[in-house]
């Protein structure tokens, strides 16, 4: 029999509740291609009334605890959040691995990483008080005036499969911290996660609405989140298409929207460099999560003078990685997310193949895995930069390379693409690394090294990377309005 995971409803005002048009999806182990259970399928219907919910969350009457709370007591439910996700981690990153095909242990470290960041803003919620009616020095002294930082209001949170969790975690705690309410859509590729995230909300005893989650399909229940009138801000995480429609559905209303979107980022390895550390940086930026990271360093660039003997190395360590069902020990890949991102990468990779490239290894499903959505992980060189598998965002376990003479190339090559969120630089010559830093066109760089991340540091692009930080203090600054009150303090007429 098929493990199962839990199928939940949707949860509105504080409650599971049956979508009005009572349509579900099921929910798809990508190891097994199984149906382990389903998800509601939110419409536009449920979307009304989880929006009221969330503004009558914020609307300041008696016995409102959430429109009157101060920080500290926002505080304390993000607190309570963090310590039963930590209470339940091995069972939420067993749901999440049989969800999207994370490995286990890799789930696991998301979890610790989500309880974190929970706790992080419930810091930042606590220090927000402390920064209310800061004081604006002005040149005239018959005036007074400070500065109040508010929640925006009711935020709408629309997020992708690759960190169910997490992604939703980087909007959810900042949003909550600011004293905003909010509508979660996670992706209908990955929700079981976020669904159990309600129910800890609810175990916590979060006030009703002020987190709101449906599920469903982005053209049926993101659509109209986010063109919803009562909606004042939009976070989005995903493609750069799907961006784009939220935007133009923002624009509609003049709302403040913030977009965190796909990339192509590079990583350039100069010949000063120890070949093993840089292997394994490679690899990991490359292929952690299998390649499905917005910020993967997916283009490689190496100095001509290593390449043979790196692409070898290169070589070596994808050979041992540990391709299987993400629940077994030691499983290092398993499989992409869904039936429809697997047939899109073996694409991407027979384009490169039919545009003259060369597949170094790689390119096709392993043999020992008969069933599920697995590939090996694919390193691609004679590339040019005018190939599809330069260009576009592939969001799977499939490294581009190219070589370059001088350090005016590596640039030129780190920069060629219409993205702009992560750029890494190997080499053991720091001044060298400080002038890449600098001509990356990119919103994250990362020093010998790849992908590390810490929710005290912005996170977020450039270019068609979007725009709009997460993460740190930044994080808070999306969902806080600043207010100017100037007060006229002089006993003179005006
Ligand atoms: O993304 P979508 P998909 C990239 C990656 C991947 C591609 C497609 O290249 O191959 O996107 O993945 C919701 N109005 N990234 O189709 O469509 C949708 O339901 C409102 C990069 O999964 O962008 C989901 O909740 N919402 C990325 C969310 O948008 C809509 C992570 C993301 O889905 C909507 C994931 C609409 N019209 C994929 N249409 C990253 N930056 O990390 C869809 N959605």
């Amino acid at each position: 029999m098929a493990i199962r995971v839990p199928s939940r409803l949707l949860f509105i005002d504080g409650e599971w509740r049956e979508p009005v048009l009572k349509k579900r999806i099921p929910i798809i182990n990508p190891a097994s291609e199984e149906t382990i259970g389903y998800i509601p399928a939110a419409t536009a219907e449920d979307v009304e009334i989880a929006v009221g919910a969330a503004r009558r969350a914020l609307t300041r009457n008696k016995g409102n605890e959430w429109a009157s709370a101060s920080g500290a007591v926002r505080a304390k439910y993000l607190r309570a959040i963090a310590a039963k996700i930590t209470e339940r981690k091995s069972e939420l990153a067993k749901f999440e691995a049989l969800d999207c095909g994370k490995p286990l242990e890799e789930a696991a470290w998301d979890m610790d990483d989500v309880a974190g960041c929970f706790e992080y803003y419930a810091d930042l919620a606590e220090g927000l008080d402390a920064k209310q009616k800061a004081p604006v020095s002005l040149p005239m002294e018959s005036f007074k005036s400070y500065v109040l930082k508010e929640p925006i209001g009711v935020v709408a949170l629309i997020t992708p499969w690759n960190y169910p969790l997490l992604m939703a975690t980087w909007k959810v705690a900042p949003a909550l911290a600011a004293g905003c309410s909010a509508i979660l859509k996670p992706s209908e590729l990955a929700s079981v996660t976020c669904l159990e995230l309600a129910e800890v909300c609810r175990e916590v005893g979060l006030p009703p609405g002020v987190l709101n989650i449906l599920t469903g399909l982005g053209p049926e229940a993101g659509a109209p989140l986010a063109s919803h009138p009562q909606v004042d801000k939009i976070a989005f995480t995903g493609s750069s298409a799907t961006g784009s429609k939220i935007m133009t559905a923002a624009a509609q209303l003049v709302k403040p929207v913030s977009l965190e979107l796909g990339g192509k980022s590079p990583i350039v390895v100069f010949e000063d460099v120890d070949l093993d550390k840089a292997a394994e940086w490679t690899i990991f930026g490359c292929f952690w999560t299998n390649g499905q990271i917005c910020s993967a360093t997916s283009r490689l660039i190496v100095h001509e003078s290593i390449a043979a003997q790196f692409h070898e190395k290169l070589v070596q360590w994808s050979r041992n990685i540990k391709i299987s069902d993400p629940l077994e020990e030691g499983c290092r890949l398993g499989p992409v997310v869904s039936g429809g991102q697997y047939e899109k990468i073996l694409k991407f990779i027979s384009t490169a193949k039919s545009e003259g490239a060369t597949i170094l290894c790689g390119g096709d499903r392993p043999e020992h895995l008969k069933k599920g959505f697995f590939l090996e992980p694919t390193i691609i060189t004679d590339v040019t930069t005018s190939m599809q598998i330069w260009r576009e965002e592939v969001f799977g376990p499939v490294l581009c390379v190219k070589t370059f003479g001088s350090e005016e190339e590596a640039i030129e090559l780190a920069n060629d693409t219409p993205y702009g969120l992560g750029a890494a630089v190997l080499s053991n010559d720091l001044e060298r690394c400080e002038r890449l830093t600098k001509a990356f066109q990119a919103g994250i760089v990362w020093i010998n090294c790849s992908q590390p991340c810490f929710c005290q540091a912005p996170w977020g692009g450039n270019k068609r990377s979007g725009f709009g930080r997460e993460l740190g203090e930044w994080g808070l600054d999306n969902y806080l309005s600043v207010k100017q009150v100037t007060q006229y303090i002089s006993n003179e007429p005006w």
